[in-house]
């Protein structure tokens, strides 16, 4: 490649390259931290609660097109400073839950984490957006330790049950299908089955609440026979149980 006039050299388009690795490793080291705590958080659960409400987590960074596209629509300078500061979801974390109320849990939980700042919030599951769309998303920055630095990397988490997954992939595919001009008959089916299918998340919530309700004998035998920890069960004996019942009954005084 020639280096006269206005032309890139070899040299640049190098250096070019590595800057934008560099920058977009930024994003995948919070999104490998924003991962493990959502982990820690789903084990802890399941550990701790009756039942786990995480049924899957999955992550993704931004595609260079599809950030280069975004930039575009957004009329947003190829600039990685301006990037920065811009593009809030190059980092993305989605966690799909059961039903509705573990949404608003386990976004509680994250805000709780003092080292997590929360940026911003669209709760698209209390006012969901016109054509059905629903979701919660947050946008949140994760400390980054860097070997000369700390940053504070933004990461894009939205929160959904796996209805509202399966709705929101259905749309997202359509949309694609028909390069965004999609019938006007199938917009309004789509919104009709969104609403159909927040109804149905609301009453399996509500079957499954009654069903907590309820503790089966086999239920009761087993939970004090072992303390089960990473697969492993541990045998616990009747006597430490019985000793840290009378202390927490004393510090409840
Ligand atoms: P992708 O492929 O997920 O990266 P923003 O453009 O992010 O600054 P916006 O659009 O107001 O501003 O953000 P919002 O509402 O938080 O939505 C961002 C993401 O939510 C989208 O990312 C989609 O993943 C998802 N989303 C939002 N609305 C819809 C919808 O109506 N249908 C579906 N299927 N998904 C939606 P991107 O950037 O579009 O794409």
């Amino acid at each position: 490649m020639s280096n006269q006039g206005n032309a890139i050299t070899m040299h640049q388009l190098k250096e070019a390259k590595k800057e934008l690795t560099r920058f977009m490793m930024k994003y995948k080291f919070a999104l490998d931290e924003m991962t493990t705590k959502i982990e820690i958080l789903e084990e802890e659960f399941s550990y701790v609660h009756d039942y786990n409400p995480i049924e899957s987590i999955s992550s993704r960074l931004k595609t260079p097109e599809s950030l280069l596209q975004k930039l575009k629509r957004k009329q947003i300078p190829l600039n990685i400073n301006v990037i920065e500061k811009n593009i809030k979801d190059i980092a993305g974390v989605r966690i799909n839950c059961s039903f509705q109320k573990d949404i608003f849990a386990i976004k509680e939980m994250l805000e709780s984490h003092d080292d997590l700042k929360v940026i911003d919030v669209k709760d698209y599951i209390s006012k969901p957006k016109p054509n059905g769309y629903r979701s919660m998303h947050m946008i949140v920055e994760v400390p980054v330790y860097l070997s000369n630095c700390r940053e504070h990397i933004p990461v894009e988490i939205q929160i959904r049950t796996v209805a509202m997954d399966f709705w929101a992939s259905l749309e997202h595919k359509i949309f694609y299908k028909f390069e965004a001009a999609v019938p006007s008959q199938m917009l309004d089916e789509l919104k009709k089955v969104a609403d159909q299918s927040a109804a149905l998340d609301k009453q399996m919530e509500a079957l499954h609440n009654q069903s907590l309700r309820f503790t089966t004998k086999s239920d009761e035998g087993d939970l004090f026979k072992a303390l089960s920890i990473d697969q492993e069960q541990f045998k616990l004996p009747n006597e430490l149980l019985q000793s840290l019942s009378s202390f927490q009954q004393n510090d409840e005084k």
